[in-house]
C-alpha cells in the first residue's frame, strides 16, 4: 500500500478497495483525479489519468522523494515505477521494460518523457562525461523524433504516428552507457493528405514558421502553409503549438545530438521538395501525359541535387523489364501523380528512418567490453500509437489497432493468465478470475492464410484485377463466421457500415469500422524503382545514402518486396517477444474527456476504458493473489542466515521445510502459501522486512568475520 497519503484523496492502491466493484473503482479513480492525484496503483501497475495542465510534481525535489525508496513507501507516480524498473535491473541484474499504454491523447509519450528525465536525473552520480553525453543524447533525442514522427489529429495535438521502443543500455554501476531506438511503421499518408481539423508532421509548420527568410529563399519555399496541396487542410488548423519556437529547438537538438550542417540542410531540402512535388500537376495532350508546372521541376531538381532530365523522365515514365527487354512506359496522368504521391511518401519515410537511424549511431553502446565490466543491462520504454476511431478509418488506423491488441495481449498473458496459472500448477487455492482474452481478435489479424493480413496479401498477389473490392470479398469469405467481423455484405441492414466497401471489427476497445478504400495500395507500397535510382544518383550524398537500393538497375530488381502489412507484423511478432524475455512493468494510461478538460471526468468514457483495459480483473488477481514468489532453494539462499534453523546450514527434511520454519521463526506465515516448487508472498511488505533483516545480519557477520580476521575475538 503506498503510505503517506491521507485516505481524503481515495485509496492509493486499487487493491485496497472495500469491494471490488467497477462502481467503487470508478468512484476513486475519479475522486483521486478530482483531487490531483493523477496516479494511482494496482499493486505494481500504474494506473494514470491524463490531466491537461501542467503539474508541479516532476521537479528535482520529487525525484529526490522517490530516488531508491521501495514502491509503497510513496504516493504513486510513475517515478516510482522507473526506480523499480532501475533498482530490479541494479539489484538481479535483470533487463526490464516499461510499458505504456491507453488510448491516443491519454498521455503514452508524456509520461514516456517523464520515466526517461527520471532514470536520467538518478544516475551517474559521479558526473562521468561520456555519461552525461549520452543521458543528453537520448533525452533530446525525443524533440527530433517528435518533429519529425508527430502530428495535430483530431485526437491528440501532438499525437505520436509511429511507434517507438527505446532501450537504454546501462554498465554494471547502472549508469546510462548507450541506447538504441526501434521504430515502427509511421503513417506516411499524413505526408500528403490530412483528414479535417488535422495537420502533417510538425516538421513542415515548423519549417515554415520557424526558419529564417534566407533559408525559406533558398528552398524556394514562401511561409503560408495553404500554397502547399500536401499540407493545405493543416495549414487552416489553429493549435496550441508554438511552431517557430519548436523549429529552433528541433536543429538545436540535432545539432547537439551530432547531425552535421549538411545533413540538416538536407534534411529542410527533402521537406521542400516534398512540398513543391504536391504542387506538381499533370495533363495531356492528345496521348501524351506532361507536366503542367515545369519550373517546379527546376526547383525540385535543384533540391534534390539531381539532374533537370532526370527527374522529369522519373516523373512520367517507368523503366519496365519484359524479361528480354527492357522499355520505357509512358505513365497516364492518373499513374503519373500516384507515382508523384509515392514519392512524397517514401522520400519522407526514409529521411524520418534515416534520422532514427543516425541517432542511433550516436547513441550506441560504445566501447565495452562485457568481459571487462560485465554485463550490461537494458531498461527498454514503450511508447506506442494508441488505439484510435477516426471519422475514417483506414490501413494505418488498422495497424495501429492492432498493434494495441497485441500489447493488451501481453498484459493479459503476463498479468492476468500466466499469474493464474502459476497457482494452479503450483496447487495454491485458487479460484479463477474471468477476463476478456483478447487472443481471438489478434488471430483475427495475424493468423496464416486466415487472418486479414494474409487474404491482403493474397489479394495484392493475385494475378488479373487487384482491387480493394477483391480484397474485401476475400475477407467476406473466409470471415463470415467470425464474431469479430462483419461488413455491410454481411450486415446489409447495420447502420453503422454506411458504404459498400466498409468493414467493422470489433476490437478489444471498441468497435471500429475501417473503409476498404486503399488498403491493397498501402500494402504493397509500390514506389518505382526509377524513382530510387534518382535518389540514388543524386549528387548530394546525404540524399544518395538514403537510397542504397537505387543501385540496381530494373533487371537486377528481381525480387517481390514484402508487404507493408507483411512487415507490420514481423516487427509487432518481434517486439512483442522482446517485452516478454524482459521483466515488465505497466503504466496504463487514461483519457478522462475528450475535450483536453483538466476539470472533466467523464464517467462514461473513463469506465468504458477502465473496462477494456482490464484493470477491474487486474485488482482481483492482484488481491487474491502474491507479490512475490520464489523457487524454496533460491528462497533459502537468499535468506537462510536471518534464521538459526537455517544458518549456516539447516538438518530438516526439505528445503521445503526450512522455508517453513524460517517464515514460521519471523511471523510472516500467514503472509504466504507453499506451492509444490515455490513460496509465495502476499504483500511487498514483508519481502521488505526480509530483506532489511538479511542486510543487518550480512553486516554483522563481517563485522564478525572481521574481528575474527583481525584476531580480536
Ligand atoms: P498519447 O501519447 O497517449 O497519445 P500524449 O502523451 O501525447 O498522449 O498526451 C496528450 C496531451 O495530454 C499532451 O500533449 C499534454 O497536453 C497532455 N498531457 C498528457 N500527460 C500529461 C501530464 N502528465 N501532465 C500534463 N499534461 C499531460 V497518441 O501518441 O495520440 O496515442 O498516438
Ligand atoms: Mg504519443
Amino acid at each position: 500500500m503506498a503510505e503517506h497519503e491521507s485516505l481524503e484523496y481515495g485509496k492509493a492502491d486499487f487493491v485496497l478497495l472495500d469491494n471490488v466493484s467497477t462502481d467503487e473503482f470508478m468512484a476513486n479513480l475519479k475522486l483521486r483525479f478530482e483531487k490531483g492525484r493523477i496516479y494511482s496503483y494496482i499493486g505494481e501497475v500504474v494506473v494514470s489519468v491524463n490531466p491537461y495542465r501542467a503539474m508541479n510534481i516532476y521537479g528535482r525535489d520529487v525525484v529526490e522523494q522517490y530516488k531508491g525508496r521501495e514502491l509503497y513507501e510513496r504516493p504513486p507516480h510513475l517515478f516510482a515505477i522507473a526506480d523499480a524498473a532501475y533498482k530490479a535491473m541494479k539489484r538481479r541484474n535483470k533487463d526490464t521494460c516499461i510499458v505504456i499504454s491507453g488510448e491516443s491523447g491519454a498521455g503514452k509519450t508524456e509520461a514516456s518523457k517523464y520515466i526517461m528525465q527520471y532514470i536520467a536525473a538518478i544516475t551517474n552520480p559521479n558526473q562521468r562525461a561520456e555519461v552525461e553525453r549520452v543521458k543528453n543524447m537520448l533525452l533530446k533525442s525525443n524533440c527530433v523524433l517528435e518533429a519529425f514522427g508527430n502530428a495535430k489529429t483530431n485526437r491528440n495535438d501532438n499525437s505520436s504516428r509511429f511507434g517507438k521502443y527505446m532501450d537504454i543500455n546501462f554498465d554494471f554501476k547502472g549508469d546510462p552507457i548507450g541506447g538504441h531506438i526501434s521504430n515502427y511503421l509511421l503513417e506516411k499518408s499524413r505526408v500528403i493528405f490530412q483528414q479535417e481539423g488535422e495537420r502533417s508532421f510538425h516538421s513542415y509548420y515548423q519549417l515554415l514558421r520557424g526558419a529564417p527568410d534566407s533559408l525559406l529563399r533558398s528552398l524556394h519555399i514562401q511561409k503560408d502553409p495553404t500554397a502547399y496541396n500536401y499540407i493545405k487542410v493543416g495549414g487552416q488548423v489553429k493549435s496550441s503549438i508554438n511552431d517557430g519556437a519548436d523549429f529552433k529547438a528541433v536543429a538545436d537538438a540535432m545539432k547537439v545530438i551530432g547531425f552535421t550542417g549538411d545533413e540538416i540542410q538536407t534534411v529542410y531540402k527533402i521537406l521542400a521538395a516534398i512540398l513543391h512535388l504536391g504542387n506538381l500537376a499533370f495533363g495531356v495532350d492528345g496521348d501524351v501525359t506532361l507536366i503542367q508546372s515545369t519550373e517546379l521541376v527546376s526547383v525540385i531538381r535543384e533540391l534534390l541535387s539531381a539532374k533537370e532530365e532526370h527527374v522529369e523522365k522519373a516523373l512520367l515514365y517507368r523503366t519496365v523489364s519484359t524479361g528480354r527487354d527492357v522499355i520505357e512506359k509512358e505513365h497516364t496522368a492518373q499513374e503519373a501523380g500516384y507515382g508523384r504521391d509515392a514519392l512524397a511518401k517514401a522520400m519522407y519515410e526514409r529521411m524520418f528512418c534515416w534520422i532514427v537511424g543516425r541517432i542511433n549511431d550516436i547513441i550506441e553502446v560504445k566501447n565495452y567490453d562485457a568481459r571487462v565490466h560485465g554485463k550490461n543491462t537494458v531498461i527498454g520504454v514503450l511508447d506506442i500509437y494508441g488505439f484510435e476511431i477516426f471519422q475514417n478509418n483506414s490501413f494505418e488506423q488498422f495497424c495501429i489497432n492492432y498493434c494495441n491488441e497485441k500489447l493488451q495481449q501481453l498484459f493479459i498473458q503476463l498479468v492476468l493468465k500466466q499469474e493464474q496459472e502459476e497457482y494452479q500448477r503450483e496447487g495454491i487455492p485458487w479460484k479463477h478470475i474471468d477476463y476478456f482474452n483478447n487472443q481471438i481478435i489478434v488471430d483475427l489479424v495475424e493468423q496464416q492464410h486466415k487472418g486479414i493480413f494474409s487474404v491482403l496479401d493474397e489479394a495484392c498477389m493475385n494475378v488479373g484485377k487487384v482491387t480493394d473490392e477483391v480484397f474485401l470479398q476475400g475477407l467476406n469469405v473466409k470471415l463470415a463466421k467470425h464474431a469479430h467481423y462483419t461488413s455491410r455484405k454481411l450486415s446489409p441492414t447495420d447502420k453503422t457500415l454506411e458504404f459498400d466497401r466498409d468493414f467493422r471489427i470489433r476490437h478489444y476497445a471498441g468497435d471500429v469500422v475501417y473503409s476498404v478504400v486503399g488498403f491493397i495500395d498501402k500494402n504493397k507500397d509500390t514506389l518505382f524503382q526509377d524513382f530510387k535510382r534518382l535518389l540514388y544518383n543524386s549528387s548530394n550524398p546525404v540524399l544518395k545514402a538514403m537510397w542504397p537500393e537505387g543501385k540496381l538497375s530494373i533487371t537486377e530488381v528481381t525480387k517481390r518486396p514484402l508487404t507493408a502489412a507483411t512487415l507490420f507484423k514481423t516487427s509487432m511478432i518481434s517486439l512483442v517477444e522482446n517485452l516478454a524475455c524482459k521483466e515488465p512493468y505497466y503504466v496504463r494510461c487514461i483519457k478522462p474527456n475528450d475535450v483536453k478538460s483538466p476539470l472533466l471526468f467523464e464517467q462514461e468514457r473513463c469506465r468504458h476504458q477502465v473496462g477494456y483495459l482490464g484493470l477491474l480483473e487486474n485488482v482481483r488477481v492482484r488481491r487474491a493473489g502474491f507479490a512475490y514468489r520464489q523457487t524454496y532453494p533460491r528462497f533459502l539462499q537468499r535468506y537462510k542466515m536471518i534464521s538459526e534453523f537455517t544458518w549456516p546450514n539447516h538438518d530438516l527434511p526439505s528445503d521445503t521445510e526450512a522455508v517453513k520454519r524460517l517464515l514460521q521463526g519471523c511471523g510472516f506465515d500467514h503472509d504466504v502459501a507453499y506451492g509444490k516448487t515455490k513460496v509465495f508472498i502476499r504483500t511487498p511488505r514483508t519481502l521488505f522486512s526480509l530483506e532489511e533483516q538479511r542486510v543487518d545480519m550480512v553486516q554483522r557477520i563481517v563485522l564478525f568475520l572481521q574481528k575474527v580476521w583481525r584476531g580480536t575475538i
